[in-house]
């Protein structure tokens, strides 16, 4: 591949809802510019994009793709993002390091919740799009209506660039309205517009001259003055109103069959900005202060690490886009982030699953590189002499979690590096154990994202993992004060055992554990205090109520006896523990458990079913909004009613609900829910009994 310098590489990422064609669109790409002799097919698995053996399994795209095209001395590198919402993460990762992006928008369904998720995330991102209603041949294509779902959606105004040229089965090109010709097929070839479209043709050519006149003072005057602007300023004008946000320019095409993609590349050379006009670049210098980079290859070295992966096989890849600076073949880096340095072997292009080396990668580009030691997403490659951080996106906190248990003992010693590297790999993904309820946790964006996950451990590091509901995290504690004692007594034959603790336990609402030695006149030796307490401490972790943690309790040892001869620590860590026991049973215990904070956003029409629901899952609703036709409600909901919910709001909207969630705080379980937990935790133990 020829080498590429920052004004004549394009980072686009191509976004949307699932299966709006985004691969397709990249496998045309590249057909129509002779870099593959044949069209792949998503259901065939032949594609350069999707690559990945689940993602040929599932016919769906998983994971980010890098697709770089060659066109007219420019190299747009496409990033083929996954559209089903489970694997948002790589959507955030790809626009991370996108200067542009293009939403594709399904001309049947118009837009859907995927678009919006997307949408959304450009913005926050502040990128410049290109709307592209495709699939403009199938049955029930409608432009007009997918445009104005569009229209209803966007606060930007939107400008077609494009007409299309005929619908469904007469689909046959599209009508350019910078050129004014007609360009029919993948539209290699330009011709006169069609008599029948010459009219629709000129109105809106007005509406895209008046737009891109809007673009520069100079330009506005003169179309005052003339009405009339050359192709080569109504394109100076376009890109000056696309990239400050002003308008968003609507194609059109069919991407199967390859219909629109010539037009379409033309213009995302044109219009849309190479890293020099991309998004600037803030460095964080080692004392915190904010460096602006300029992306050109003399300046400073920084690389964002977006993408690694771990594979057994393959070995670890790092990919990273250069904000600034280049990045050379066999040489070595600084990671400002961990303090180390990298040793580079070959960097490379990567092209879906390929990669073509490269000695020289220039400000703005992509790249990947084999085999870095320490490095991992969301790191910084620079010098040494000049480190520097760029910053890492926020992504949604998991929404779904599934408690992972081993299939064999083998798997049980590998479960924890396993779940680190895939973790490592995915911004979106992490695990923990949980110490209340002794289960390994892996979280995520859905169950989709968690099966995904859990056959990559077997089939690329051969572990295997079964997954299972998790445990609620609860907590036990106390809700007035109590006293209680207990002596420990064994004195039959041999040595004997004597401990006699009291004690009192009160509320200690703000912190884990308050213990005091309120033992006056020496009725015990303080030098059992610490056994007291160890005895303490063992119940509070296994629970005396449920088998849940204890927290929130003040302990003050009272008083006490001991015998001269047969008192010993462990007879006091078991008088400890005993009458730790007695007193929390009397001081009316309950179960906490985690509160969420839980926002949803559903179309209007759904919006009585899910607050139904809502009411079944002990749901306080705080808030309710509803903004261009779709409603949010912000509701507190206790962990234990959220554990599905991805499955169901996505059953109950028919896909079109969203939300997100946070922990807010723990909360006193009804007692007649508590219940029940202590009824199946007796149940438990008589099991293991
Ligand atoms: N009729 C028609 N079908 C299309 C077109 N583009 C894509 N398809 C089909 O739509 C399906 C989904 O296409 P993909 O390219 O996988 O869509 P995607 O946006 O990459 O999907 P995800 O990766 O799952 O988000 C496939 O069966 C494609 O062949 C088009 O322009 N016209
Ligand atoms: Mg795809």
């Amino acid at each position: 591949m020829k080498e590429y310098t920052t004004e004549s590489i394009r980072n686009v990422a191509i976004v949307s809802h699932g299966g709006a064609g985004k691969t397709m669109m990249t496998e045309a790409f590249l057909f129509h510019t002779g870099a593959t002799t044949r069209m792949g097919k998503v259901e065939e698995g032949t594609t350069v994009s999707d690559f990945d053996e689940e993602e040929i399994r599932r016919a769906i795209s998983l994971y980010t793709s890098v697709i770089p095209v060659e066109y007219k001395n420019v190299k747009v590198n496409f990033l083929d993002t996954p559209g089903y919402t489970d694997f948002v993460g790589e959507v955030i990762s790809a626009l991370r390091v996108a200067d542009s992006a293009i939403v594709l928008v399904d001309s049947v369904a118009g837009v859907e919740v995927g678009t919006e998720v997307a949408w959304n995330y450009i913005d926050e991102f502040k990128l410049p799009r290109f709307v592209v209603i495709n699939k403009m041949d199938r049955e029930n294509a409608n432009y007009r209506k997918a445009l104005s779902s569009v229209e209803e959606f966007s606060t930007t105004r939107l400008l077609p660039v494009q007409l299309p040229w005929g619908e469904k089965q007469s689909f046959q090109g599209v009508i350019d309205l910078i050129t004014m010709k007609a360009y029919k097929g993948e539209g290699k070839t330009a011709e006169e517009i069609p008599a029948e479209y010459k009219d629709a043709a000129d109105e809106a050519r007005l509406t895209l001259v008046e737009a891109a006149a809007e673009g520069e003072d100079e330009l506005l005057e003169k179309y005052l003055e003339s009405g009339e602007l050359t192709a080569e300023e109504i394109q100076r004008g376009l890109c000056k109103v696309i990239r400050s946000g002003s308008f968003i320019p609507v194609f059109v095409s069919a991407a199967s069959s390859g219909t629109g993609i010539i037009p379409l590349l033309d213009a995302i050379v044109n219009l849309l900005p190479s890293p020099v006009d991309g998004r600037v670049e803030v460095g964080q210098t080692k004392n915190g202060q904010e460096e602006e980079l300029t992306p050109s290859d003399s300046g400073p070295l920084a690389a964002y690490v977006w993408k690694t992966t771990a594979d057994p096989f393959v070995g670890k890849q790092t990919m990273f886009r250069v904000f600034s600076g280049t990045i050379n073949s066999d040489t070595r880096v600084w990671n400002s982030k961990r303090e180390v340095e990298e040793r580079l072997g070959t960097i490379a292009v990567p092209r879906g699953k390929e990669t073509i080396p490269v000695k020289t990668l220039h400000a703005g580009d992509i790249g990947v590189v084999p085999k870095l030691g320490e490095t991992v997403t969301g790191d910084t490659l620079t010098d040494r002499n000049h480190p520097l951080i760029l910053s890492v996106p926020t992504y949604p906190n998991a929404l779904y979690q599934v408690a992972v248990f081993p299939k064999t003992q083998a798997d049980s010693t590998k479960i924890s590096s396993t779940l680190t590297r895939l973790a490592e790999e995915d911004m979106t993904l992490s695990w923990h154990n949980e110490p209340a309820t002794l289960q390994t946790i892996l979280q995520g964006m859905g169950d989709q994202h968690i099966d995904v996950a859990i056959r990559r451990a077997e089939t690329k590091f051969q572990v295997g993992l079964t997954i299972a509901e998790p445990k609620v995290p609860y907590q036990e504690t106390i809700t007035k004060k109590a006293t209680a004692m207990y002596r420990h007594k064994k004195q039959t034959g041999g040595a004997g055992q004597f401990g006699e603790v009291h004690l009192r336990l009160e509320p200690y609402p703000d912190g884990e554990f308050n213990y005091t030695w309120e033992v006056f006149g020496g009725a015990i030796s303080q030098s059992y205090s610490a056994s007291i307490q160890k005895g303490i401490q063992g119940v509070m972790r296994e629970g005396v109520l449920a088998g849940f943690p204890v927290r929130g309790v003040h302990v003050a040892i009272t008083d006490g006896k001991e015998h001269p001869v047969d008192s010993k620590p462990i007879a006091f860590e078991i008088a400890g523990r005993e009458a730790f026991k007695l007193a929390f049973k009397d001081a009316n215990p309950v179960l906490y458990e985690p509160i969420m904070k839980v926002q949803i956003t559903v179309p209007e029409a759904n919006m009585g079913d899910v607050l139904g629901d809502l009411n079944t899952r002990r749901a306080r609703v705080l808030g309710m909004d509803t903004d261009k036709g779709r409603s949010v409600v912000t509701a507190m909901v206790p962990l234990a009613e959220m554990l599905r919910y991805t499955t169901q709001l996505r059953s109950l909207t028919g896909g079109r609900g969203i939300f997100t969630m946070e922990f807010d705080s723990y909360e006193i379980v009804p007692p007649h829910i508590t219940a029940e937990i202590v009824a199946a935790r007796q149940k438990e133990l008589q099991k293991e009994e």
